[in-house]
């Protein structure tokens, strides 16, 4: 048949930093030596606070959580890109990202052993984490376009999800309105090839997620998502569009969860090795430091230095959590509407009666 071409696309990826830590000079981002160094702190506070994390459940200290070891670059470069005026909206593998704004660990440590007081913070316009796969990019859409009805050309909100997300109808709906209302959003998605035991090859036939963006109007790259430099540089251009009114972006970051999808999973059931180990050798941390090195601004008696400055604030947080006794238990039950409801406060009696007592945790 004599087709004519009618629309075509191209999905372009970004490196800026690759595994062994080599800079491409020409794409260099222009950071302040202040700037990178809290870059790299965060995320190694991310990971020693994601390993810590991981033995206290495995001690019965803390519940059920998804470690974030691996996946430190995304948030945490994003969030560094982003002001106080912007929204993040996260899923539930965001850490690095939420430390950026300023959220305590001990906050992290609260949350997750089932206490809603975790929630409870001070970081600015810095949403909980979200469970409930790819919905999170609805309140996002919502946010931004509120915004933009506002007229608060500052703001822009932007939201994470997963590699699995973009299979959920919520995700598809959101890039919808937001290329229709051309609302203010950054979509920041971690591709860390799995989802719970669903290999990225399973998930969809799409050569890349990034252009399942281009169906709804949206502009999208891929980036790689072991390296912050091309992470920040990515979500920069994306709030830049997004606040000089030109609308949404998708970004999709490439990277791996190294660790089980959370720690009720067994992931050598379902993958091998091998894989693991590859993607080891990709570490965003080990890249980073290996530039921050060659820029002069690192070396090993600095490295000791923060190794322990975090050890301390990792053992601040524990402590913090140990000492967190005595929130009603009963709290989410407040947050459900915001408002009390009849139907919601049967449950609350149901659930108290249930226990025996109002009991405290
Ligand atoms: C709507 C919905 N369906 C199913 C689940 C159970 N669930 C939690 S995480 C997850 C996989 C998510 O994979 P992905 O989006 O790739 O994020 P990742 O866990 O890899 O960060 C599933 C199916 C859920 N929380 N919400
Ligand atoms: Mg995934």
């Amino acid at each position: 048949m004599p087709w004519t071409p009618l629309a075509s696309f191209e999905i372009k990826k970004l490196q800026i930093l690759d595994e062994h830590g080599n800079l491409d000079e020409a794409l260099e981002p222009r950071l302040s030596a202040e700037q990178l160094l809290r870059l790299y702190r965060v995320m190694s506070l991310a990971r020693e606070g994601d390993q810590r994390m991981l033995k206290l459940q495995r001690q019965g200290r803390v519940g059920t959580f998804g470690p974030t070891t691996g996946q430190e670059a995304p948030p945490a470069a994003t969030a560094l890109a982003m002001t106080e005026r912007d929204w993040f909206v996260g899923a539930f593998r965001e850490l690095s990202g939420m430390l950026m704004r300023g959220v305590p660990l001990a906050s992290h440590y609260i949350f997750h052993n089932g206490w809603e007081e975790g929630n409870v913070f001070e970081a600015p316009r810095t949403l909980p984490i979200s469970i409930i796969v790819g919905a999170q990019t609805l309140h996002a859409v919502g946010l931004a376009y509120a915004a933009k009805l506002r007229g608060e050309r500052d703001t822009a909100a932007v939201t994470f999800f997963g590699d699995g997300a973009t299979s959920e109808g919520d995700f598809h709906e959101a890039l919808n309105f937001a290329g229709v209302w051309q609302a203010p959003v950054v979509f920041v998605c971690q591709n860390n090839q799995w989802a719970i035991s669903i290999p990225r090859r399973r998930q969809t036939r799409a050569e890349t997620l990034a252009q399942k963006a281009i169906a709804h109007g949206v502009p999208a790259v891929q980036v790689d998502g072991n390296d912050p430099l091309a992470v920040y540089s990515a979500a920069k251009e994306a709030l830049d569009r997004a606040h000089g009114g030109g609308g949404p972006t998708l970004i999709e970051a490439v990277t791996y969860r190294l660790m089980m999808h959370t720690t009720s999973d067994d992931p050598t059931r379902y993958r091998e090795e091998a894989e693991v180990a590859e993607w080891w050798k990709r570490d965003p941390l080990v890249r980073f430091r290996k530039y921050l090195e060659r820029k002069g601004l690192w070396d090993d008696q600095r490295q000791a230095a923060l190794e322990e400055e975090i050890r301390r604030e990792v053992e601040e947080a524990v402590r913090a959590l140990e000492a967190a006794k005595g929130f009603p238990l009963d709290a989410p039950f407040e947050h459900v509407l915001g408002t009390r409801h009849e139907a919601i406060e049967r449950q609350r009696a149901e659930f108290l009666a249930g226990r025996g007592e109002a009991d405290h945790g």
